[in-house]
Order: structure tokens, then sequence, then C-alpha cells
């Protein structure tokens, strides 16, 4: 049985659990960081010393940090589907999930702890609006690429579109200035219409939000 650790506001959870739904894998979650805590447990850090969310263990094998969680399960599970079978559709899955993690993530979680996670009182509303407009710039890179193909790696969902498709949930959920990004919204409203997308990542974060009081 596949298990995996993870509250569901978290987005990094959120990735794996978008792609267990994708797959359609039994499995079973289990509520843990934030307020469920448990991640300080002897047994927790015994499977991931780095005492995060999400964690998995399928049938014994234990995978932590949540792109490659997604590509274990895409890679075991999803040949010819979430992994694609040909060489140019996987490095582009391969190319996207990594852009995701090393360079739209800085800025991204930078301004999502600066605006959603600060209480109003804290907030550097120059800092955040820099933050955002850098954000835009990328996103300005994802939206060429989509003008030519519906999905990241071509003409299906991937493994690559999980890491930034997640994200564009709360991407666009943000009062700040966004890009005319016409490509980009096209694809999040085609991520919108899947069930697995709408059960795991539309989920609202408003718990997570900072408050004075
Ligand atoms: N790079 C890691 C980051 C994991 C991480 O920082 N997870 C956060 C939730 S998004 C966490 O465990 N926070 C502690 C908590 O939720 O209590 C990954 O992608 O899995």
């Amino acid at each position: 049985m596949l298990t995996i650790w993870g509250r569901a506001t978290s987005s990094n959870v959120q990735k794996a659990m978008w792609a267990v739904g994708e797959l359609g894998l039994p499995h079973q979650r289990i509520d843990a960081g934030g307020p469920y805590g448990g991640l300080d447990t002897p047994a927790f850090a015994a499977m991931n010393p780095n005492r995060t969310v999400p964690t998995i263990d399928d049938d014994g094998l234990i995978v932590w940090e949540s792109n490659a969680i997604v590509s274990y399960l895409c890679t075991r599970y999803g040949a010819g589907t979430m992994y694609p079978d040909d060489w140019p559709r996987r490095a582009a899955a391969h190319q996207w999930m990594d852009w995701m993690q090393a360079t739209f993530y800085r800025d991204w979680i930078d301004l999502f702890w600066g605006l959603v996670r600060s209480p109003p009182s804290k907030r550097d509303a120059a800092a955040n609006a820099a933050m955002a407009a850098r954000c835009g710039e990328r996103l300005r890179i994802l939206d060429a690429h989509l003008a030519k193909r519906p999905y990241v790696a071509g003409e299906t969902l991937t493994m690559g579109d999980i890491p930034i498709g997640s994200t564009l949930y709360r991407y666009f959920g943000m009062e700040i200035e966004r890009p005319t990004l016409p490509n980009v919204e096209a694809y999040f409203a085609r991520l919108r219409d899947r069930p697995a997308y709408q059960a795991h990542v539309m989920v609202s974060y408003e718990s997570l939000r900072a408050t004075d009081r």
C-alpha cells in the first residue's frame, strides 16, 4: 500500500497527491505537518531526516522531496502516460520540473511568504511587487512555450506539468500585478477541468494566511 504523509494545504504535498490522483493509485494519506505535527517523532525522522512533507512509503520504499516523489510515481506507474515513452518528451518533462524547482520557485516562495504568510503589518509592498514582477517575467517564458503545445511536454499531461501546474492555482489567486499570459491562462483552465487537480490542488490555503491578531 502506498502511504503519503502530509497535510492537504501543503503545496509540495499537493504535487504528490495530484500525481497519485492522475495515476489512480490506491493509497492512504496521513495528515502530518503544520497543525497536525508528527514530523519530530523518531519514527518520522527515521523515514525523512529533513522532517518535511511529503514523504511516502510505497511497500517499504521511502521517498522524500516532492519532485522526486512525482518522478518516482510517474516513472513506475505512469509509463507511456504521465511518464512519456519517447526521449524528447521525457527531456521536456524533466526540464520543466527542474525549471520550477530551481528557477521559478526562488521568487515564487518568497512572494508567497511575503504576501500570504506574513501579517499585513509586516508585509513589504515594494519587495512583494518586485518578486511578483520577476515571477511574471519567468512565466512569460512558459507562456511562449505553451503557445505551441497544450502541456509542457506536448499534447498530453505528463509529470512535467505537476510542479508548475500546481503552483498556478495560488499564483492566479493572489492580489498581484500579472503580465498578460494568454497561453498560461488557457493551460490553467485546462488543468482546472481535471478531477485530480480539483481534488488535490484547488484547496483553500486560508488557514496558512497570517494575520495581525
Ligand atoms: N523541497 C522539499 C520541501 C519540503 C517542505 O519544506 N515541506 C513543507 C510543507 S510545503 C514542510 O514540511 N513544512 C513543515 C510543516 O508543514 O510542518 C520538497 O519539495 O518536498
